[in-house]
């Protein structure tokens, strides 16, 4: 750590109160006391007239330090209200300059100088929702009688993060200025002359419209899905708006501290860690350099991975197997960005650019200038050893060659290239440019420069990489298929597929698993249970109801029926399925019974938690974390519990092991306790031991 994080300079009469403390200028425990210092220094100094408050580096303050959290309370003197009362209490202005992302405590303390100048590429925003935390430091107070209750509500409850442009419309913000550190000292140097003092902490609530306001809250609450941090954010801007300040900051405190003390925000900081860790290259490996990237197949996968590459600014080649099948790609491509522009979220200019950006080509000697290629033909072992024996002969040696299958072996598909060791798993989610898990699935030869490689490119997507291991199924899918069998077994033991799928919204999941494969399509994954039908030792539990709705050519949503009834966009209980759901209980002799919510939500989390605790005994993840990021990002799992794993060691692992031993006996072969999670529960550790 370094000595001095803040330290006073002056231009002028002008005082410049600097902070460098990287990698983001946290506010941690020197950078407070620093600030306090240094602003009683300015104060003291009659030469200087007035102060900007200003950051090195690559960005303004982005909040709080995240990692003091999880220390003990007194370690949290002085308190960032100590400096924000000293801001308040100031008679010179003191005007920040913000570059980067201000978030957080970094903008409240913003908001508590006299004026904020930003730089035309910053942006300002209160992500504590995302840690599951509020603005604990007058941000639910301010932000309301600066800019209004609604635009405060969105910010605090959403956690989105506001462009320079939109932060001035809005009025955040006073001056969007190129030249920062000058025009912060510029207006600095006008408020000291004129005399003022603007003070965020002296307006009051401006008009709004009370309706739309408690349109917006209600919103808030049907959003939350049993996230706690949203609404209490939304229960402070409420009490602002009857309240004075100070009273306002004490019941914001008091809110803050007990999301602090709770599980969501500890679950929710353990994610914001772990997906930085899963996401960090090899160490002192240099990625190769990808501009354009090859990209085999245009169906549904291979058109939403190029659309994800062109908006990351990359070059795109996109190779079909003929002139017409490059032609449907490039209409898929299209109708993704003619989308984006009706609804305004693209410019006519970024439009062209991005639709422009993309070659189609029905023969894959176009991609000879790759840096990269992705494979997303047909999930048929065959097709994809064709494809990468063909790209062998004709792209550079140094190319990174990538399958997006999500079950299939790729070490066989390295066999097929020379340079084997440039090959691996792109694992893209659909829709490919909407989710963000990435799972990068790494061979046995693979080089980690390939490795590098594919973690920057995924960086560069946004995308939240996690490195997997080759097994079936990788991370996801593999845990996936194990409480998709639990929720299988439920119907055959007296639930239908709305009770499921309601008992696992309750429990936070984005869907429901019926309702989840009723989108997807039923058909992708019935090829993959007949392969695995084939392999099955014929005394496991098998519930035959999915091949049954299959077998009549229902695939879910797009034939209108699946485990549901599809009409006039709705989607209804259908009595056809419950009468094979009752016909397969019958002929397992099984007497239907009234399966309770709470049973089926723990049946399916220990199904994760054991399957989870195999593929860490397996190598197919190196981290218990890595999990909770895969099952998050991917499967919908609620941020706010942390992931499977990091909920088992809440609950405690030998009550998890119980929960495992009674899934064995009732579903037999298959459901055998994973040895880890014995050890782990004997020896009473966690899996956040692993973790370390
Ligand atoms: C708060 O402010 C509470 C107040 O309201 C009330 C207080 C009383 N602390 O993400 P990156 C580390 S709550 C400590 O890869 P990027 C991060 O772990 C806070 N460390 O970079 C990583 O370390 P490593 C509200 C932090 O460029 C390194 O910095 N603020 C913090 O993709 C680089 O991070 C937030 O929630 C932190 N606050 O994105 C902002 N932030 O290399 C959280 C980052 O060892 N941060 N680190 O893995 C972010 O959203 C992104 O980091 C940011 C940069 C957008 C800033």
């Amino acid at each position: 750590m370094q000595a001095d994080p803040v330290r006073l300079e002056r231009s002028g009469d002008i005082g410049l109160i600097l902070v460098n403390h990287p990698p983001v200028n946290a506010l941690s425990h020197a950078v407070r006391l620093g600030l306090i210092e240094a602003l009683a220094a300015f104060e003291a100094d009659g030469s200087l007239r007035a102060a900007v408050l200003a950051c090195d580096g690559r960005t303004f303050i982005a909040g709080a330090d995240i990692n003091e959290f999880s220390q003990a309370p007194e370690q949290g003197e002085p308190l960032l209200h100590v400096f924000l009362r000293a801001l308040d209490a100031c008679q010179k202005p003191v005007v920040a300059a913000l570059h980067g992302t201000a978030l957080g405590g970094g903008f409240e303390v913003a908001l508590a100088c006299h004026a904020r100048v930003i730089a035309p590429d910053g942006y300002v925003g209160f992500p504590e929702v995302r840690i599951g935390l509020l603005p604990g430091a007058g941000g639910t107070q301010r932000t309301p009688r600066l800019v209004g209750p609604l635009v405060a509500l969105d910010l605090v409850t959403s956690g989105r993060h506001v462009p320079a442009d939109e932060a001035m419309a809005l009025g955040l913000v006073d001056e969007v200025a190129t030249d920062l550190r000058r025009a912060a000292v510029a207006r600095a140097g006008q408020l000291a002359a004129a005399g003022l003092l603007p003070r965020v902490a002296d307006r009051t609530i401006p008009a709004f419209d009370r309706a739309a306001f408690e349109a917006a809250l209600a919103l808030v609450h049907r959003r939350a899905r049993g996230a706690l941090a949203p609404v209490r954010a939304a229960d402070a801007v409420t009490f602002a708006l009857t309240s004075p300040l100070q009273d306002g900051m004490a019941y914001e405190t008091a809110l803050f501290r007990e999301l602090l003390a709770g599980p969501q925000s500890r679950a929710l900081r353990h994610l914001f860690r772990a997906e930085r860790i899963a996401a960090r290259p090899p160490h002192g490996v240099a990625p190769r350099p990808v501009r354009r990237v090859g990209v085999v197949g245009g169906g549904t996968m291979g058109s939403g991975i190029s659309v994800a590459l062109t908006d990351a600014g990359l070059d795109v080649t996109l190779v079909e197997v003929s002139p017409t099948a490059a032609d449907a790609a490039r209409q898929r491509v299209q109708a993704v960005y003619d989308r984006q522009l009706r609804t305004g979220r693209l410019s006519e200019r970024l439009h062209e650019e991005r639709t422009g950006r993309v070659r189609y080509e029905s023969d894959l000697r176009a991609l000879r200038d790759c840096d990269l290629v992705i494979e997303a033909v047909i999930e048929d072992l065959d097709a994809k050893r064709a494809v990468f024996r063909a790209l062998s002969g004709i792209v550079r040696r140094d190319t990174v060659l990538a399958s997006n299958t999500s079950y299939l072996d790729v070490n066989l598909l390295a066999d097929e290239v020379d340079a084997p060791e440039r090959v691996l798993g792109m694992h893209f989610f659909s829709p490919a440019h909407v989710m963000r898990l990435l799972e990068i699935v790494r061979p046995a030869r693979a080089l980690p420069e390939a490795l590098a490689t594919s973690l920057a490119v995924a960086r560069r997507l946004r995308k939240q990489a996690v490195v997997a291991g080759v097994c079936d199924g990788f991370i996801g899918n593999r845990i996936l298929a194990k409480s998709r069998a639990q929720a299988e077994y439920a119907l055959e033991d007296g639930a239908l597929p709305a009770d499921v799928d309601a008992a696992l919204e309750a429990y936070g999941m984005a869907m429901g698993i019926f309702a989840v494969l009723d989108m997807a399509g039923l058909d992708v994954d019935w090829a993959d249970r007949r392969r695995k039908a084939a392999i099955r030792d014929p005394r496991q539990r098998v519930v035959p109801v999915f091949e049954q709705i299959c077998e009549k050519g229902r695939f879910g949503q797009k034939t209108g029926r699946g485990f549901y009834l599809y009409r006039d966009g709705q989607r209804l209980p259908d009595p056809d399925v419950t009468t094979l759901v009752e016909a397969a209980s019958a002929a397992r002799g099984i007497t239907r019974r009234t399966v309770p919510p709470e049973e089926i939500q723990q049946r399916v989390h220990a199904a994760m938690v054991n399957e989870g605790a195999n593929v860490l005994s397996d190598g197919i993840a190196a981290r218990p974390a890595d999990i909770d990021v895969v099952l998050v990002h991917g499967y919908g799992y609620p941020a706010w519990r942390g992931g499977p794993m990091h909920e088992a060691d809440e609950i405690g692992l030998r009550e998890i092991l119980h929960r495992v031993e009674a899934l064995h006996d009732a579903s037999g072969l298959g459901w055998e306790p994973a040895p880890l999670l014995v050890e782990l529960a004997r020896t009473r550790k966690t899996f956040a031991d692993l973790n370390r």
